[in-house]
């Protein structure tokens, strides 16, 4: 909402502070609309700065500065410039001088989310990436870090609790019904770490112990009514804090960890020093209200946040364009934790699973960047499925490469190095390199260049030598701005199974024994690699990139009966798995054309079906992971695999292979639906949630049959469970359906969870995403509907984002209704919440991949949005980045 057009930001023009912060005392008189801030800071040139005696220049917006002062004295007016997003200060002394700032601001106009704002009448904040400067003027920017303290003043009947980063020092009463608290921080961090709370609040409190046997307090905090919701997170937090010291040697370092839930918020949760303020998403949850999947999530995003403490908090990054640095490492970070609580190969399927749909096509599309970005219009545009997703990737090739032992130590040497800094993502990978003695050179280009790259593998088998020649080659295609790419180096974890299904053992040519493992990791480094495998008695069955061992697409021939022979044989879970997902999407990629001309009569596939007969009759301990076997594809995977994209034949495909599938196997899924049948609202222990997961695996292709026996087990289910789970699965599988029952269904739920927010949300997704005629009219209904608050994020994404993103034969219906639709209301929320309309348009970015007359229709809205007046920076670079 500033200069027509927005400047961007390059890594190449990195120069370090010109002017140093040691200290920052803040105080703040709290205000509903006049809030009043005081910053004192401790100012110093920086010695290492390139330039000398510059300008002062601190950051700040939507500001109204009061009074200036340096040393004590007021600072003449006709010594400091101010504009619209800064101020300037000229001819301050050489030596170290106080800085004191008084600024009003007003909180409740903030309905961007960012710095100081109200949600629900209480007040938080946000201030990662830049929304510190719309709280005091400062040098915003990670680089500069100082020690904080913080004293809070607000009205004491509406705001009891008055919460900051680190330890509360004091307190006191004032006149008027005001009272005051004051924080102190003794950790130097960034400001946007900085955080503070103020509401009537109720607080969950449990007493830590660490493994050297410190005391801390954990204490989180909800409004009143929800205090009941708060022990799952507690139990997270807890386990968060056990892991990072069992797995990574570190500890908690502050005496209290806080963390706070909150209704308005842009994102997941913000990894504040000693004060994580969540989305109430995240936070809250009842067996009657949260799903399991609810239940991992806030599982995963506790212990994000918490590891944050040490990778992004202790070490932070020296500038924006290194946001993988903590991002990449504390999303490995939480994967590896999920995956020790729950069922590791789940946890890996599901995270790949989001990488290959949405990373992927972020990869290949007109928003593609680096790992480590080049530059930036609005940073908030950079907290991406790349960044954070194939970031998380990039780090785990490095404990791929470098063995649990080696990452460990390389892990060490990066907390001992670099604590109290602020650096890049090279000072990380040089760590370890410097722990284990190897060069990463070459691997570094995973974090310069962006695009996925592509490996093609080629397998002979010659009997007479009896050995295999693996040809492997890489090539990535170009993307914005980088139509060249060296090759990465990449390791490619295989194993090789011998015609009855065993392993067999890995030598390479010239190597005196088989290799200890019947897995190994081949290092792929060039454009074009052979690797020859020898004393093999029979022709092997090539099990490539096991465990998704990188970020690539991997090209392999492969027969049917290869693939229906890994589905069975594997022990790769992630290449067992992967093989029955290729299967189908290829019976779903042969099926397509058939209905895109209109043609009838499709045959399932056989050997489809007898991999679905075996999947669906054989006895799995980890449900979870058949519940994953037995799930088709996606329409965006399947998609994705098209050379224009057509969502409805796509669609229709899957739901009639789907169908067919339920036919055929009806009384095996009603059988093992039985089986896994239980109402146990009091576990949440990964064999139940599994049992629960393939159960409505089952619900799911039971409902597609349509009959009134199906109709009325989806609809008892609805009725007479007690956990969420298992009320939402079956309201899912009778919204999706013709069943009489629909509506009464709908209208029950909303009777019931009227009063909760998050639950609502629930209804809003499950009818945004139901894939019958008629959603987006329902959808347009529903944002009229009294519950919904365009101003809260988790409405708009639980309705305007479940439909655009994840209900793509209606959201690209051909007559343009839903790209219009969504255009309208990220024009709506650009003046609102523009980082959330910004999310939203991305929607639209991927408009190349469909036929002529979609991307005719889709690239017309863009144009629309980008010729909005007023046009955030945030809106501005999504949209003219995906016209580009
Ligand atoms: N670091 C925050 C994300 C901040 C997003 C700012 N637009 C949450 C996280 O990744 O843990
Ligand atoms: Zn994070």
């Amino acid at each position: 909402m500033r200069e027509p057009t927005p400047r961007a930001i390059h890594l190449k023009d990195y120069t370090p502070p010109e002017y140093l912060v040691d200290t920052v005392d803040l105080f703040f008189e709290l205000d509903e609309e006049n809030t009043r801030v005081t910053a004192k800071l401790r100012v110093r040139r920086n010695p290492d700065a390139g330039g000398g005696g510059g300008e002062l220049e601190l950051c700040g917006e939507d500001l109204i500065l009061e009074t200036l002062k340096l040393n004590g004295r007021p600072w003449a007016a006709s010594r400091y410039r101010l504009t619209p997003e800064a101020l300037f200060l000229s001819g301050v002394p050489d030596r170290a001088f106080d800085l004191e700032i008084v600024t009003r601001l007003n909180p409740k106009a903030n309905t961007a989310l960012e710095g100081l704002y109200l949600s629900n009448g209480m007040f938080c904040t946000q201030c990662e990436a830049q929304g510190f400067r719309k709280i005091t003027y400062f040098p915003d920017r990670p680089d500069v870090m100082a020690v904080y303290t913080t004293t809070l003043v607000a009205d004491r009947d509406r705001y009891p609790v008055l919460l900051s980063n680190g330890n509360p020092i004091a307190q006191g009463e004032l006149k008027n019904g005001r009272h005051w608290v004051k924080w102190e921080d003794p950790f130097k961090k960034p400001c946007y770490l900085f955080a503070l709370v103020a509401g009537r609040l109720a607080c969950l409190e449990e007493d830590y112990r660490t493994a050297s046997g410190r005391g801390v307090k954990l204490q989180i905090f909800a409004e009143p009514h929800d205090l009941d919701k708060c022990g799952h997170a507690m139990q997270s937090l807890r386990n968060a804090m056990r892991w990072d010291e069992e797995t990574y040697g570190r500890e908690y370092d502050l005496d209290l960890y806080m963390i706070v839930a909150v209704n308005h918020f842009n994102m997941g949760a913000m990894e504040n020093k000693g004060l994580n303020i969540f989305n109430t998403k995240y936070v809250l949850a009842r067996p009657d209200t949260a799903t399991d999947t609810d239940y991992e999530h806030i599982e995963g995003v506790i212990g994000h946040e918490y590891f944050h403490n040490w990778t992004g908090n202790r070490i932070t990054c020296r500038d924006w364009f290194q946001l993988s640095l903590k991002e990449g490492l504390t999303v490995f970070r939480d994967q590896e934790f999920s995956a020790s609580r729950t069922s590791r190969p789940v946890k890996r399927i599901d995270s790949v699973n989001m990488l290959r749909t949405r990373q992927f096509a972020e990869d290949s599309g007109p928003l593609a960047h680096p790992v480590r970005p080049e530059s930036y219009i609005e940073i908030n545009n950079f907290y991406t499925m790349t960044v954070y997703e194939k970031g998380a990737e990039v780090v785990r090739m490095l404990h791929t490469l470098l063995g649990a032992d080696g990452f460990r130590r390389g892990s060490d040497l990066y907390f001992q190095r670099h604590d109290g800094q602020a650096v890049t993502c090279d000072d990380f990978v040089k760590c370890m390199e410097d722990a284990n003695g190897v060069d990463l050179a070459q691997f570094r280009r995973w974090y310069s260049q962006a695009g996925t790259p592509e490996l093609h593998l080629h397998a002979v088998y010659d009997a007479a030598s009896r050995s295999l020649a693996l040809t492997v080659r890489q090539n990535c295609p170009p993307t914005p701005g980088q139509p060249v790419k060296q090759p990465f180096h990449i390791p490619l974890a295989v194993g090789l199974l011998g015609p009855d299904g065993r392993e067999l053992p890995l030598r390479l040519e010239g190597e005196a024994a088989p290799h200890p493992e019947t897995t190994r990791v081949l290092h792929v480094q060039a454009q074009e690699q052979r690797f020859r495998f020898v004393d093999l008695p029979a022709k092997p069955v090539v099990s490539a990139l096991r465990g998704f061992s990188a970020p690539v697409k991997l090209h392999v021939e492969r027969s049917p009966q290869e693939l229906a022979f890994l589905c069975a044989h594997d022990p790769d879970f992630f290449n067992r798995w992967d093989a029955g997902q290729e299967l189908a999407a290829r019976a779903l990629l042969r099926l397509v054309p058939r209905w895109a001309v209109g043609e009838t009569s499709k045959p399932l596939e056989p050997l489809l079906l007898e991999v679905f007969r075996a999947l669906v009759a054989g006895e799995w301990e980890d449900r979870s992971y058949q519940a994953l076997l037995l799930t088709l594809p996606s329409e965006e995977y399947v998609g994705a695999a098209m050379k224009a994209i057509e969502p409805e034949a796509v669609h229709a495909a899957r739901q009639w292979v789907k169908r067919e599938l339920a036919v055929h196997l009806e009384a095996d899924f009603l059988r093992l639906y039985q089986a896994c049948h239980e109402d146990r609202r009091d576990r949440f222990d990964a064999a139940t949630m599994g049992r629960r997961r393939l159960k409505n695996t089952c619900l799911a292709y039971l409902g597609e049959l349509e009959t009134r026996a199906s109709q009325r087990l989806a609809v008892r289910q609805f009725r007479e469970s007690h956990t969420m789970t298992d009320r939402i699965a079956a309201l899912s599988v009778i919204v999706n359906s013709h069943n009489p029952e629909r509506e009464v269904c709908l209208d029950e739920f909303y009777q019931q969870w009227k009063d909760e927010s998050l639950v609502v949300g629930k209804w809003f997704s499950i009818q945004a995403t139901c894939h019958l005629p008629g959603t987006l009219a329902r959808v347009r209904a529903l944002i009229a509907h009294p519950a919904f608050d365009f101003k809260m994020p988790n409405h708009v994404r639980s309705l305007i984002g479940a439909f655009s993103q994840s209900n793509p034969v209606n959201f690209h219906a051909k007559d343009g209704a839903g790209y219009a639709f969504l255009a309208d209301h990220v024009i709506e929320l650009n003046t609102i919440n523009p980082q959330i309309a910004a999310r939203l348009l991305t929607a639209l970015t991927p408009w190349r991949r469909y036929d002529d007359e979609r991307q005719r229709l889709m690239c017309l809205q863009l144009q629309r949005v980008a010729g909005t007046s007023n046009i955030s920076k945030d809106v501005y670079e999504v949209a003219m980045k995906s016209l580009s």
